[in-house]
């Protein structure tokens, strides 16, 4: 039973170790909304908001997050007993449209809070969720395989050696964002830096369009370097046109912006418009719904992982413990703390282990410790609901 009493709302302000450049900006700190759930237990819980200051790659932002939580999402939860975390998300979701990233941060402290009360870890509470991990008897994974997303780099010799080096560093993949002007000749010497069998991917955040023959050219163009998949070249609400790139290249399209629900990962299948997901819980709304995408995917022979919205380590729990379900079989953009910040807001930070991030199983809720005088530091407006 969860019953929750109050929800602490804060923004936190922390710098990035280095700007991420993408087709859409770039950020170089991070506004980050974080929450603090308590239940009339006396369980505590965090969760993160992932929504970033501008509408760039989603609808939701930071101050519009602010809003939708405080307004019509936290009174809908507080004060008022729900059977389960999974009881929740229809509580969030009628008659409230979009908002995913707002309910998706309420949704998912309601796993945390809920993973707290069964004496859990928050993966085992995520995979007792998954109508198919249970038909397998499939546990959480103990590890999980991580890749590095790396920004647009001034140069391709620039990024070449960057991408050399994160794979020495151990990482299983390397991800680079590109945009039309900086892609064939960047992957290409990309490939040529890390030789014949790197897992190599590129994301495009849909700065592609099929109108346009020079993109179109440069999509074909880049079936030479073998990518794992290219991820979301075209706009984000446009799925009949994935479909026809798609027939067009051999290299397997992955879906991201586009994939906002459930429903919307069926329309992938059914239209042929991809052939892999990137799930962040906060895109679509939290954990239940990214359950059902995950019990979805697995039988129809999709495969998942775990995408990144340059989380701080209370986010990076909840994406480690989804990325322990068994149908995210590719490397996340699971990133150790390092890569990211001077100083994260948990301890243990997370660190990089064999090319894997550990799934905290040996400890009930989110598997780390929030650094809250830390955060009191970087607090720049808070509100109490209740
Ligand atoms: O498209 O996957 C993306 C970060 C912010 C917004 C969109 C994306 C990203 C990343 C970051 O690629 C991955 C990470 O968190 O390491
Ligand atoms: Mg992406």
């Amino acid at each position: 039973m969860i019953h929750l009493v109050r929800i602490l709302l804060r923004e936190i302000r922390l710098p990035l170790l280095e700007p991420f450049r993408t087709s859409t900006g770039v950020v170089a700190e991070r506004r980050v909304v974080l929450l603090e759930l308590t239940d009339a237990s006396g369980a505590v819980a965090w969760s993160e908001c992932v929504a970033e200051a501008v509408p760039s790659y989603s609808p939701d932002t930071v101050d519009g997050c602010w809003l939708a939580i405080g307004e019509w999402l936290a009174p809908r939860v507080l004060g008022r007993p729900f059977a389960g975390a999974r009881q929740v998300h229809a509580a969030l979701t009628r008659g409230i449209r979009g908002h995913h990233m707002a309910r998706a941060a309420v949704e998912m402290g309601c796993w945390g809070i809920e993973s707290v009360l069964e004496r859990q870890p928050l993966a085992v509470a995520v995979g007792r969720g998954s109508r198919v991990a249970r038909e397998r008897g499939a546990p959480p994974r103990d590890l999980v395989p991580t890749g590095i997303s790396l920004g647009i780099q001034p140069t391709p010799e620039a990024l070449a050696q960057r991408a050399a080096a994160e794979l020495g560093a151990g990482y299983r993949r390397v991800k680079m964002k590109i945009e039309p002007g900086h892609d064939v000749e960047f992957v290409g010497a990309v490939r040529e830096a890390t030789g014949p069998s790197a897992s190599l991917t590129a994301d495009a955040n849909s700065a592609y369009s099929l109108h346009d023959p020079a993109h179109l050219r440069a999509l074909e163009a880049l079936d030479a370097f073998a990518l794992t998949m290219i991820e979301q070249p075209l706009a984000h609400d446009d799925l009949v046109r994935h479909a026809e790139l798609q027939r067009r290249i051999a290299t397997p399209i992955c879906l991201d912006e586009s994939i906002t629900s459930d429903a919307r990962a069926e329309d992938m299948i059914t239209l042929g418009a991809g052939r892999v997901i990137n799930v962040k819980p906060g895109r679509v709304g939290g954990f239940t719904e990214s359950l059902a995408i995950h019990d979805r995917c697995v039988p129809a022979g999709v495969p998942l992982w775990c995408g990144g919205m340059l989380e701080t380590g209370i986010g990076r729990a909840y994406n480690v413990a989804l990325a322990s379900l068994p149908g995210f079989t590719e490397p996340g953009d699971l990133s150790p703390s390092a890569r990211y910040w001077a100083r994260d807001v948990v301890q243990p930070a997370w660190t990089m282990e064999d090319g894997c991030l550990r799934v905290p199983l040996d400890r009930p809720g989110i598997g780390v410790d929030v650094d809250v005088d830390f955060i009191d530091d970087l607090t720049v407006r808070a509100v109490a609901l209740q």
